[in-house]
Formats: structure tokens, sequence, C-alpha cells
């Protein structure tokens, strides 16, 4: 008789994790349970995009009389909110605000973490169906614990993420996160309204065959860029190809792919934007911490991701990352 491995939620896991770190206080494990709630939040709102006709666009009152937010604000507050009224986070810094806010209430500002994220990445591809994300970043504050966070807190290298993780809203929710001790995926199951485990121990293939960059740009990329692209297209059966491009437009769906399949992603500086458009705090080190935890690189195309100092909360960054093979043939060619 096949017996399922016991399927274990993401609360489950969470605490069987911290049985096995001695000192562990559960305020990181408190802290994703939290992110865990704020998601199956944004995924009940996010999988009614489709009725906004019915439910009222942004800015508008619904049936019920409640003032309709767009959805990415409506994330926003959500994983906010949470994470204030938790044990666990100190402050947090969001792609929706300005600023970061540090929490003043005596509980938040006895916390040990702040907490960076996108709540809805790739937003624009809502009324058209296709998958998107949220993405976040935990860091232990370095200012101290009683005091109300600072900028220093959000303004640390990558390297310094205790944990990292992202949601796909796609064909399923899956919630993938990892700490040193390795990268975990949970699927949320609808039937129980809870996350679980289903790809435990995830690891980047060091080879792949899938690239994933907007072709549009092609003639706004560096001349060592172009060469890797052609380097791809000409791939065949002899040296690990062919080689397919695949790009959804939405970093979530495009990185998760290439972190189960294998595969590199690809969003370099152009002509018009030398810095690329995604975000070096709450998207590239994010993804650059998972990846690197799953065997995988990732680079600006000169510099480790994890290793640049931020200076502002929204600076860009290009970006190079997936597995590791893949990244070191485009690093030679980067190199010259
Ligand atoms: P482009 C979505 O707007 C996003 O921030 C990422 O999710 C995605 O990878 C990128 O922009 C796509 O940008 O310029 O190729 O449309």
């Amino acid at each position: 008789m096949n017996v399922n491995r016991k399927v274990l939620t993401l609360d489950e896991f969470t605490i069987q994790q911290l049985r096995d770190i001695p000192n562990a206080t559960g305020e990181l494990s408190s802290l994703l349970r939290d992110i865990g709630l704020a998601a199956k939040r944004v995924n009940v709102e996010v999988n009614k995009a489709g009725l906004v006709d019915i439910l009222g666009d942004a800015g508008s009152v619904n049936v019920q009389g409640e003032d309709v937010k767009k959805l990415d604000v409506f994330a926003n507050d959500q994983f906010t909110g949470v994470l204030k009224h938790g044990i666990s986070c100190a402050g947090i810094a969001s792609e929706e605000l300005d600023d970061y806010i540090a929490f003043d209430d005596t509980e938040s500002k006895k916390s040990k973490y702040v907490c960076l994220f996108d709540p809805l990445d790739g937003s624009g591809n809502i009324d058209v169906n296709v998958s998107i994300g949220t993405i976040f970043g935990v860091y232990r504050r370095v200012s101290s614990r009683g005091s109300i966070a600072t900028k220093d807190d959000f303004l640390q290298k990558g390297t310094q993420q205790v944990a990292a993780g992202y949601i796909v809203y796609g064909s399923s929710t899956m919630l993938v996160y990892a700490t040193r001790r390795g990268v975990n995926g949970f699927t949320l199951d609808p039937s129980i309204g809870e996350f679980t485990l289903s790809h435990p121990g995830i690891k980047c293939p060091p080879k792949g065959k899938i690239y994933s960059v907007n072709h549009g740009n092609f003639f706004q990329y560096g001349e060592e860029v172009k060469k890797y692209i052609n380097i791809c297209q000409k791939k065949n059966k002899s040296d690990g190809g062919p080689y397919t491009q695949r790009y959804i437009g939405s970093m979530v769906a495009d990185v998760h792919r290439n972190l189960i399949k294998g595969g590199i992603f690809m969003y370099p500086g152009t002509i018009d934007k030398p810095k690329g458009k995604l975000r070096l705090l709450y998207e590239c080190n994010p993804f650059a911490f998972i990846v690197e935890v799953a065997g995988g690189k990732a680079t600006d195309g000169k510099r480790r991701i994890l290793d640049i100092q931020p200076t502002e909360l929204h600076q860009r960054t290009p970006l190079f990352i997936g597995s590791k093979d893949m990244m070191e043939e485009l690093e030679k060619e980067l190199e010259g």
C-alpha cells in the first residue's frame, strides 16, 4: 500500500526547524508564518482579479460599500499589517513606499528582524492573467533592540539576509523560502487553506536549456551581453543545447521556473537604463540569496549581487541569475 509521506504545513515545518536549532527563539519561524498568512489573503484577491468589472476597479466602492484598492496597495497593506502586529519585525521597507517604516510600539521595537519586500511584483500582468508574485528578504537588525529601527537596518548587504523568499500566484500558489539551511517550497492546498511542503530541498540544476531575457532591448545591451545571447541561440545537441528562450515578463515566475528546471535570467543594463530596471534590495537580493543557497549564482555583470553595499532603498541593479555552469559561461563573455 502506498502511504503518502506526512504532508507538513508551513507552520509544522517552521516549528520542526525550530526544534532542530537548539537556541532558536522562534522569532524567525513566527515571521515566516506571518508572511504565509498575508500571502493567503493576497492570494484570495489575486484570484478574483479577473472579476474587476464585477467587484469594481481600484478607486471605486464595491457592492459591500468598501473602497476597492489597487491590488499592489492591498498586498502592501497585508504584508505590512501582519509584520507590524507580529512579534518578530521592527520595521519594513516596501517597493510601494517611498521610505521605510519603523514600527514604534514597544513589542515591535524589541523585535529582532526587519523585512524588505516587493508586495506584488509584475502587477501590470494581473489583468491578462499572467503569474505575479511577492518577494521578501529578512535581516537581523543592526540597531539596538528596544530602540526604533534605523535606515542602517535596511541598507545591509544581501549576504546579511537570514532568510529570503517569494510567493508565486500562478497555476498554483507557491511559497518558496530559503535560510542558510536550504530552500523549501510550499504549495497552497485550498482544501485546508494551508501551504504544504511540496518541494523539499530545492536545488538549482547546474546546467539548463532556458535563457530568459527581453529581446526587445537587444540592441540596447552591451556587446558582451549580445555575444552571450548569440551563443545561447547557437547552442545545439553537441554543446548542451538547443536552448529555448522563455520570458514571461514577471520576475518571480521567470526566476522560479529557472530555479526548478535550470536556466539563466538576465535583466542587463541598457543605454536608456544603465542600472537596469530591477531593484537591489527587495527583488535582486532575495532571489540572489535563494538561488545561491540552491547552488546557483547571481551577479550584476561584475560583482556578486549579495556583496553590493546598498546606498538607497530603491536603487536598481543589472541582474544575471541562475544555473552555476550557465552563469560561468556568461561570466567568461562578460570578462571580455
Ligand atoms: P520588461 C515586472 O514589471 C518587472 O518588474 C519584473 O517582474 C520583470 O522581470 C520585469 O519588470 C520585466 O520588465 O522591461 O522586460 O517588461
